[in-house]
């Protein structure tokens, strides 16, 4: 049913980006995309000495964890050798809340940002002059990964709080040369109108914002084939790749991903290319990755899954040193087909702190969303419920079903519950209790969607 989108259909410059055709991109350091792996290690080996000495001379606490553990600066002689630092974790800025990991002041500073999370304080980050252009120069490189070029009108659909989606790329794609439209986040009717309007071509949202608006343009009569639109951005939250092919279908543009996280920098660590798709491109010339086990905190063999831990290598507000993302992930340093050599990381589905343990099964919401969107009378949203029921652990799915396969027929629907609860329970190895909501059933929102309620 679902299909990609034909990539030759709206504009020349999306061919360029997917066939490699480097001379065309306005903003492309060939030395740096498509450097030897040599060469992008002793650019990463030269770069974390410099950060290292840097962070321990300017940060307080990192001198004390360094010392503590009996490192100095100087023990770094290799990228291995990052292993003898200490990790650090989000723990490590809501302790030193608001300023005391920044390693200047703050009259060098010329931007806050912050990241709520769910419980506690916030964590701030801020950017120096050259951290903005770091920053910008990252964007500018994944967006036209994607085959934005500087001729796109670019409708920005993030918030443009403290959240660093909505600036982050507003800089990049700025810079890049593109026209901006800060439309922010909501007000979803107006979205389709500025599209239309202003000839957007290019939509930045996370992908179950995006799916919101191409569900209201679908009620509202507007005909997304003949649009302006032909690219959409996603990111901030995980994008299954059943959603992004309905997306691409339905909508008719190309969507990628790219990933990121307010401590290390924001949007701008990792981009897809057209060519590899499900995968994005690490800026390994600003970043170093490591991927270890959870719970040891050991590497894990190359090309296995396990947690992403960056250490920034250019950060100078705010630097921090092997950066525990909780995020799921394996890396690849194979040779991308778009000809771009930095290694690349699967796309985020979960995180280690999002499993759910239910009577003693560990679950993932990403297994439930992968058998959901293999159901085709149902739509993408979705929402978890985990409660307590008579001392045990319930565990129900609510999901939407499609207007196409609603009916009023009990017998017809209560079929389609019993097949989504059989399939989920096969995945799962645990009961679930799935409950069909009419079309429009899942609440929306303009933001990150938030599919989980634990209310144990
Ligand atoms: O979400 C930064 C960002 C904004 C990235 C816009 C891309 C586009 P935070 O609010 O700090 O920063 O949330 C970071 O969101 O650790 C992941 O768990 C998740 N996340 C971000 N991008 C992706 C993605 C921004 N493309 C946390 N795929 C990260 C999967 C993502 N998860």
């Amino acid at each position: 049913m679902l299909h990609t989108y034909d990539i030759s259909r709206k504009g020349e410059a999306l061919r360029a980006a997917k066939d490699g055709a480097f001379d065309q991109l306005p903003i492309f350091d060939e030395q740096i995309e498509c450097a030897s792996r040599e060469y992008i290690e002793a650019l990463q080996l030269e770069k974390l000495k410099r950060q290292v000495k840097y962070t321990y001379e300017n940060v307080q606490y990192y001198r004390d964890l360094m010392d503590q553990a009996h490192v100095n600066p100087d023990d770094i002689k290799s990228l291995e050798d990052v292993r003898l630092l200490p990790f650090t974790d989000k723990s490590a800025l809501r302790d030193t809340y608001p300023y005391g990991l920044f390693a200047v002041d703050l009259d060098q500073v010329r931007e806050l940002h912050a990241s709520s999370g769910t419980t506690g304080k916030p964590i701030v980050v801020g950017y120096t002059d050259s951290d903005m252009d770091v920053w910008s120069d990252c964007i500018a490189r994944l967006v036209q990964m994607a085959g934005v070029m500087p001729s796109d009108n670019a409708q920005m659909a993030f918030g443009y709080g403290m959240f660093t989606g909505g600036f982050g790329l507003h800089y990049g794609l700025q810079k890049l040369g593109c026209t901006m439209i800060p439309a922010g986040s909501g007000n979803t009717e107006r979205h389709i109108q500025m599209i239309e309007d202003y000839g957007t071509t290019v939509l930045i949202a996370t992908p179950s914002y995006a799916m919101h608006i191409c569900e209201v343009g679908e009620e509202m009569g507007y005909d997304w084939e003949s649009s302006p639109l032909r690219i959409g951005l996603f990111g901030g939250e995980p994008c299954p790749p059943g959603l992004k092919a309905e997306i691409e279908s339905r909508m008719h543009i190309v969507c990628t991903d790219n990933y990121g996280l307010t401590e290390v920098m924001g949007p701008g660590v990792s981009g897809e290319c057209l060519a590899s798709r499900d995968q994005q491109h690490i800026a390994e010339d600003h970043f170093l990755w490591e991927v270890v086990d959870p719970d040891t905190g050991e590497p894990v063999a190359e090309g296995e899954m396990g947690e992403l831990v960056l250490t920034p290598l250019d950060k100078q507000a705010i630097p921090v040193l092997r950066y525990r993302t909780h995020d799921l992930t394996r890396v690849t340093k194979e040779p991308c087909e778009c000809g771009r050599t930095h290694a690349r990381m699967d796309k985020v589905r979960s995180r280690c702190d999002d499993m759910l343990i239910i009577r003693g099964t560990n679950v993932f919401p990403s297994q439930i969303e992968d058998v959901l969107t293999g159901i085709e009378e149902v739509t993408p949203h979705y929402h978890i419920i985990v409660e307590t029921v008579n001392g045990m652990d319930s565990l129900t799915v609510q999901t939407e079903i499609r207007p196409e396969a609603f009916s009023d027929s009990f017998q017809e629907m209560d079929a389609i519950r019993k097949k989504i609860e059989e399939k989920l329970k096969g995945v799962l190895l645990v009961g679930v209790k799935v409950q069909l909501m009419e079309p429009g059933g899942i609440q929306r929102t303009a933001g990150k969607a938030k599919h989980v309620d634990d209310r144990r």
